[in-house]
């Protein structure tokens, strides 16, 4: 299938560097994409999407769930992470075995074995969402590792350095990418340039990202 093969990296099982201890694992996440999705539309019935306001006043392009024992939420009064859904009260959807199992495996692979991750954020980018540049510091131990999935669509991560004004790289990523990032790269600037159109075959226009972290 000639289209459908764009969509997903070219060189599945390759692991690149993009810091000392960043890693791409390419296509890591394909053999999981089977369990994922159910669990994926259940989550987004118990916990719809939303576009939060950040404490600026700005509403984000990018529309947000969240599983597991803690997720993140933004509102005018600033960032933080709640065991509770704001919207309904109600505790986040539990972290799914398959979900926590990918994240393990990843970690382990990128040189994080035991990595236990109580927070999974689910991105949902439609094309033209992006994510600015920003560091991911409302987690208590900033020595825990971050595990990104990306599923669906295609995008491009633009990554920096410790300032914001450092210079960026951008690297494309695919249905089935695996980043993690963790020790010195931890809380290196990063974010998502507005997403092209184009539409997955499974997916359609969507591009989700799944950000596991250890919150507390
Ligand atoms: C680099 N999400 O949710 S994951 C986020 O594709 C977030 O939805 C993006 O940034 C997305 O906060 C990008 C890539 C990522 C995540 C954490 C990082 C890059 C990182 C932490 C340190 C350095
Ligand atoms: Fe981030």
């Amino acid at each position: 299938m000639l289209f459908a093969d764009w969509f997903e990296s070219p060189q599945p099982g390759r692991r690149e560097a993009l810091g000392p201890e960043a890693y791409v694992l390419r296509g890591f996440a394909l053999d999981y994409v089977p369990r994922l999705l159910p669990e994926l539309r259940a989550i987004q019935q118990a916990a719809p999407a939303r576009h939060l306001v950040t404490p600026g006043g700005r509403t984000m392009s990018v529309a947000l769930s969240n599983c597991g024992q803690l997720g993140w939420t933004s509102s005018r009064d600033g960032y933080r992470y709640t065991a509770h859904d704001p919207d309904t009260g109600k505790p986040w959807p539990p972290m799914p075995a398959v979900f926590l199992e990918l994240a393990q495996a990843a970690a382990a692979q990128a040189g994080h074995p035991g990595f236990a991750p109580d927070a999974c954020l689910v991105n949902h980018y439609v094309p033209g969402a992006r994510l600015t540049l920003h560091q991911d510091r409302d987690e208590n131990d900033l020595g825990e590792p971050i595990v990104s999935v990306s599923l669906g669509i295609p995008a491009t991560f633009v990554f920096g350095g410790l300032r914001r004004t450092d210079p960026t790289q951008r690297v494309p990523v695919f249905h089935g990418d695996v980043v993690v990032w963790g020790g010195v790269d931890r809380l290196r600037y990063h974010g998502v340039l507005p997403v092209k159109e184009a539409e997955h075959p499974e997916l359609g226009r969507l591009r989700i990202n799944f950000t596991f972290r250890r919150a507390r």
